[in-house]
C-alpha cells in the first residue's frame, strides 16, 4: 500500500498508530476516522477525502477504476474486519 496517493500529505495514515489494519472498526469509528478536524461532524470536503481514501484502499492496482473484482475484494475485507472484532 501507499505511494502514488496524490494530496493524501496529511490526516489519514498519521494518526494513531493503533488503528487501522486488523481492527474491527465500527461506522462510528470509521466517521470518526472521515472527520479530520474532529468537530464530530463531516463536512463535504472530509467526506470527499475518506471515499477518496477508501476508493484508493480498494482500488489496490491503482489503476483509478474499481473493477468488479476489487470492489467485491474490497466489501469483503471490510466484512471480515467487522466479523473478526470481538
Ligand atoms: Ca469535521
Ligand atoms: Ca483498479
Amino acid at each position: 500500500m501507499g505511494g502514488g496517493m496524490p494530496g493524501a500529505g496529511h490526516g489519514m495514515g498519521m494518526m494513531g498508530a493503533g488503528m487501522g489494519m486488523g481492527m474491527g472498526m465500527s461506522p462510528a469509528d470509521r466517521l470518526e476516522m472521515m472527520d479530520r478536524d474532529g468537530d464530530g461532524r463531516i463536512s463535504a470536503a472530509e467526506h470527499a477525502a475518506g471515499t477518496q481514501a477508501l476508493f484508493n484502499q480498494a482500488d489496490t492496482d491503482n489503476d483509478g477504476n474499481l473493477s468488479m473484482a476489487e470492489r467485491a475484494a474490497h466489501h469483503a475485507e471490510m466484512m471480515r474486519r467487522v466479523m473478526d472484532a470481538d
